[in-house]
């Protein structure tokens, strides 16, 4: 169905909620393109928000994170539970292209109409994916799903940003690849709750795995935090995949007790709220007539007639000044 008016996104969700995976994959779209009825389509999905359990896998291409998270979907599945997938590719402009590969690899649960897969990009969302990523979550917590995967290439600030948005992170690592010295320079070694050495029938496994606990042993922690906890695995055997789902309980089990579930997702709430104001205000700028807008208080600032501290004073006052009159 074509949305175009603001009464058809409360029938929408309402469909979504049936499980019907075009109205999913349409607010999806709608959550990605970020749409003006987003704030329409956010309002009608709250009263179903915070009770997926969300997970993040993040990791170098090629290391094995759709191949993990397909295997994932087959445990939890059979375990009942229904599952969400977001792949997340902040490189790609556009759908699909550069994830094809995970469609075919996660093809056999097309059909399952307990599985929602679906890959995203930031394709011009105000606050790009950081802003778009806890939406898509909510789309598919409000179709029902009790866990939601986001696969996202973790080399760099954004991925670690969307990867930050779970309950329980992560990070895959694969033998022989300088993974574990890449995965210290991308940061997101500190966001790691499970390191995944995948591809353990390979050789070095054993040094990765030491190399890891090394890191981790030499971490600052104190005495209430959570010590990352290191799993092997073959996912394309499979092999390990029931130690990390394991990993992730116990993971969940910890965030619980420590009232840290609470806290994450309050930490979580506030990026996203942060994200969405941020977008706003940016293009408000952007709309600002010639005159009094960026370029011209740029162009000063380039000469040396203004400092840039009274120039970002000067937008922040005219944009007062508009939101006044
Ligand atoms: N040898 C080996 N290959 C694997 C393993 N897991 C995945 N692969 C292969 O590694 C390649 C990349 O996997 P993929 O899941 O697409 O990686 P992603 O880019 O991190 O999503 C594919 O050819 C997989 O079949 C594993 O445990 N051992
Ligand atoms: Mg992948």
């Amino acid at each position: 169905m074509t949305v175009r008016r603001g009464r058809d996104v409360p029938l929408l969700v309402a469909r979504a909620r049936d499980g019907d995976a075009r109205a999913v994959a349409r607010l999806i779209t709608l959550v990605e393109s970020g749409d003006e009825l987003l704030p329409q389509v956010a309002a009608a999905l709250a009263p179903y928000t915070g009770r997926a359990q969300v997970i993040g896998l993040t990791g170098a291409p090629g290391v094995g994170k759709s191949t993990t998270t397909n295997e994932l979907v087959r445990s939890l599945r059979a375990e009942g539970r229904r599952v969400g997938v977001l792949a997340v590719d902040p490189s790609s402009p556009f759908t699909g292209g550069a994830i094809l590969g995970d469609r075919v690899r996660m093809q056999e649960h097309a059909t399952d109409p307990g599985v929602f897969i679906r890959s995203m990009s930031s394709r011009g969302h105000l606050g790009g994916l950081a802003a778009a990523t806890p939406q898509a979550v909510r789309v598919l917590e409000g179709a029902g799903c009790d866990v939601v995967l986001v696969e996202t290439v973790g080399v760099g600030q954004a991925e670690v940003e969307v990867a930050s948005l779970a309950d329980t992170t992560l990070v895959l690592l694969a033998p022989g690849m300088g993974d574990a010295i890449q995965a210290v320079k991308a940061g997101i070694l500190e966001i790691a709750d499970v390191f995944v050495i995948n591809k353990a029938d390979r050789d070095g496994a054993d040094a990765t795995v030491r190399d890891i606990q090394g890191m981790i042993a030499l971490g600052e922690r104190g005495p209430g935090q959570w010590r990352p906890q290191v799993v092997r695995a073959v996912a394309a055997r499979p092999e390990g995949i029931d130690d990390i789902l394991g990993a992730v309980e116990r993971h969940r089990a910890w965030l619980v007790e420590h009232d840290e579930l609470r806290r994450r997702r309050e930490a979580r709430a506030a990026a996203e709220v942060e994200a969405i104001a941020l977008g706003v205000l940016r293009a408000r700028i952007g709309s600002l007539h010639a005159g009094t807008g960026l370029a011209t208080l740029a162009a000063k600032v380039a000469d040396g007639s203004l400092d840039p501290y009274a120039a970002a004073g000067d937008l922040l006052a005219e944009l007062d000044q508009r939101a006044a009159g």
